[in-house]
């Protein structure tokens, strides 16, 4: 997949120039409009293509979706903020840059909580995720559903991180969360939060050593150009959201909000065999491409992240939720 960059500016412009008007929703339709960081193509791209489709199927062509991929509405944090105040309707973010907002979030990103994929599924599909994904709702956004993200594990330039020994000194990109500048802490990398649009140009020029995110990220992103050594520690299985504004929501009759809700979540199933097949995929393009992957010791790194979780889980709420996931 190539790497796009659109002009963000012009696209921007006609998004503002035709908002989603109350009234026009029942009369002529309405098209909502869906940010994503990701390149077409994307998985989660394709589940929200998904539920656009289901959507104008379901409404007689009254609801649908337009997608704006790689960017072209801005890194995630503007997105977010676009989205929770109306400008554009749908936005699908990690639960990273909801983290200092919505507390509940960060529990899903927390390093090594999940012990695998079938469990983030089910935890996430299920009334925790309900309960974690209400408390999006105080912010202007609601939760629609969740989508896969792989297990994020590092990337650097010079050598690969096989131990926590090796991230001693590196500056690492991460998200822009608290609770993932602690991560990085913990484990003994200095953090350089970043928006996802910068790393590439960071990575290259050596503002920092390397970054940590899914095998499929770091191949459409093209990381793997300028950050060869990729090694499996699999720290977070932290998800991704899509969220939907909630004044755009709050517009729509009920029965259309019923069934923006039931697509997006029959959207999941179709966002993760795409993710199955992709995450296949890009592991052989970045070794064609010239990365190593390489095994690491998880172990050690689970070792170290008590600290994160004395700072960050420490209200009863944050607890229970921790312990039920832990026994899901
Ligand atoms: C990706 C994720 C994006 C974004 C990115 C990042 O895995 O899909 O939403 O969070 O990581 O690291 O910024």
């Amino acid at each position: 997949m190539p790497r796009i960059e659109p002009t963000r500016r012009a696209v921007l412009g006609g998004v503002l120039a035709a908002p989603f008007i109350a009234g026009r929703a029942q009369a002529q339709g309405v098209t909502l409009r869906s940010a994503d960081i990701h390149p077409d193509g994307y998985p989660t791209i394709e589940g929200v293509k998904h539920m656009g489709r289901l959507l104008q199927e379901r409404t007689g062509g009254r609801i649908r979706i337009q997608v704006f991929h790689s960017r072209q509405l801005g890194d995630e944090k503007d997105s977010l903020e676009q989205t929770r105040f109306g400008v554009i309707d749908m936005t699908r973010v990690n639960t990273a840059p909801l983290n200092n907002l919505v507390p509940a979030t960060l529990v899903a990103g927390l390093p090594f909580l999940f012990r695998d994929t079938a469990h983030m599924q089910a935890v996430m599909d299920g009334p925790i995720g309900e309960e974690i994904g209400a408390g999006t709702a105080a912010h202007g956004l609601v939760t629609l559903c969740y989508y896969d993200s792989g297990a994020r594990c590092f990337y650097t330039r010079a050598r690969p991180v096989r131990a926590p020994e090796d991230l001693k000194g590196m500056k690492v990109r991460v998200q822009q969360s608290d609770m993932w500048v602690a991560v990085m802490r913990a484990f003994g990398a200095n953090a350089t939060p970043l928006p996802f649009g910068e790393v590439y140009s960071a990575m290259q020029t050596g503002v920092v050593d390397g970054a940590e995110n899914n095998v499929p990220t770091y191949f459409t992103s093209r990381h793997f150009e300028v950050a060869k050594h990729y090694a499996m520690t699999e720290h977070s299985l932290s998800p991704e959201i899509l969220a939907m504004s909630k004044r755009s929501f709050d517009r729509l009759p009920r029965a259309d909000q019923e069934i923006v809700r039931q697509a997006a979540r029959e959207s999941v199933p179709v966002m993760r065999e795409a993710w199955v097949k992709l995450e296949g995929d890009a592991r052989r393009q970045v070794e064609a491409g010239g990365a190593q992957v390489v095994p690491a010791d998880k172990e050690a790194f689970a070792k170290l992240v008590q600290p994160v979780y004395d700072q960050f889980v420490r209200d009863d709420r944050l607890r229970k939720l921790v312990e039920r996931i832990r026994a899901a």
